[in-house]
């Protein structure tokens, strides 16, 4: 049994490193269908469809509801610009934004008041904080698990780090007082219904009290001091570094501080929540045995070269990208050109703040001529290293951390 599992994840990864520099050698292309209900989201540009406002070079993987990636070359600057963060909708984006008359309410059991403030007032009565904090979709990887997870096939590029500015959501938690009961808080959004149900909530889901009452646990209207891209949550969402994507609330209306964990839709079932305990590939796991994930393990992605480059001669290049883990900070980060025989230390930076990526780099030649993967791997605060190959199958796919591996030719 044990063999088996060994040698499925070996084929597995063979195959989708023969297929994913095959795709970078050959180009690929973006096969496209249907319309989301908002006015023109999406423009043709060339032989493209474009989604307005976001770089022209992102992955489409759903166009109902709207979900784009990025590509890893694409994600090389060290705060990434709001054209390149990418995009994960459940529902459709909110058919009319009227940023004027935009309100946040705050209320729940363990809420001392209940309080509704429009965008003006949070930008007036509380001070503005400005952090770069990692967004990483919980099913980013999720296009590896072997049997494979349904939902969007994501690769490598629903991660992204740029700046938001906006107010402390502990800040405004405070002024409308929580009481001493209180373990989560939930969030709500206008985003509406893929089934066309106007009383059918998208996604609400949340974090446990305590992380939403870090420094770093932000109500955002900007990223990197422009308003928020209409499909990243204009006018206003939530931000928490470090966590799965989902807890940081788009088109933020509505929070609730609760007495218990938060109970919206996508907070039970299969949604963002993976096995208590290791489970071979395949296995149906009862709803009874799985657990919230909090935060996302560690990681790193190469940014350059791109996989496919072709690098001349016996110059030496730079190999660099990011590296998070979730809470933690990163500790290292090596680079293997010789499927992981011998690694080599790269330069780190430290990060800006808690909860933004680091950056890594290192010089390095290629032997001879021929074919290369470049491999990288960090190693969190507490010791725990990125896996080779993918770990933990579970039902939905996520949490895929395996190390990022790139191909390149010296010719
Ligand atoms: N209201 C609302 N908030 C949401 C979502 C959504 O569909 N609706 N998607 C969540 C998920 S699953 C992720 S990964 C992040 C993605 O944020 P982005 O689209 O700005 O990259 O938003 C989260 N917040
Ligand atoms: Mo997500």
């Amino acid at each position: 049994m044990k063999k088996t599992i060994i040698l499925m994840d070996r084929k597995k990864f063979i195959s989708s490193s023969l297929i994913a520099s095959a795709a970078a050698f050959l180009g690929s292309k973006i096969a496209f269908g249907g319309n989301s209900k908002i006015k023109q989201p999406v423009q043709r540009v060339g032989d493209k469809n474009v989604i307005q406002g976001k770089h022209k070079d992102l992955t489409i993987l759903n166009p109902k509801p709207w979900n784009a990636e990025t590509p890893p070359h694409l994600l090389d600057d060290k705060i990434t610009p709001a054209d390149r963060l990418f995009v994960r909708n459940n529902g459709f984006v909110p058919d009319e934004i009227d940023v004027d008359n935009w309100t946040l309410t705050i209320e729940g059991e363990s809420a001392n008041s209940k309080k509704t403030y429009t965008l003006a007032e949070l930008k007036s009565k509380f001070k503005h904080y400005t952090y770069q904090l990692t967004l990483e979709c919980g099913g980013n990887g999720r296009k590896e698990f072997s049997p494979p997870a349904k939902g969007n096939q994501w690769d490598l590029g629903a991660v992204g780090c740029p700046e938001w500015t906006g107010v402390r959501l502990k800040d405004v938690l405070e002024d409308v007082g929580i009481k001493s009961d209180a373990v989560y808080i939930g969030y709500y959004g206008k985003d509406t219904h893929l089934s066309g149900d106007p009383e059918k909530v998208v996604i609400s889901r949340g974090v446990p009290i305590k992380k939403a009452l870090e420094d770093e646990a932000l109500i955002a209207w900007a990223i990197n001091g422009e308003d928020l891209p209409e499909m990243n949550g204009y006018p206003l969402r939530l931000v928490f570094g470090g966590w799965p994507g989902s807890t940081s609330g788009k088109w933020l209306s509505r929070i609730v501080i609760r007495n218990k964990v938060h109970d919206g839709p996508k907070m039970g079932g299969m949604s963002y929540r993976v096995p208590k305990y290791p489970v071979a590939p395949g296995t149906k796991v009862p709803e009874e045995d799985m657990k919230i994930i909090e935060e996302m393990p560690v990681k790193s992605l190469i940014t350059h070269p791109k996989t496919g480059a072709m690098l001349k001669g016996g110059k030496s290049f730079e190999v660099r990208g990011h590296a998070w883990a979730g809470d933690l900070s990163i500790e290292s980060v090596h680079i293997s050109l010789d499927y992981g025989a011998t690694w080599k230390l790269c330069n780190l930076s430290k990060a800006v703040n808690k909860n933004a990526w680091q950056h890594f780099n290192a010089k390095t030649t290629l032997p001879q001529n021929g074919y290369y993967e470049i491999w990288a791997k960090a190693s969190d605060s507490n010791g725990k290293m990125q896996p080779m190959v993918i770990p933990n199958w579970n039902p939905k796919g996520y949490l895929n951390n395996a190390c990022h591996r790139i191909a390149v030719k010296r010719v």
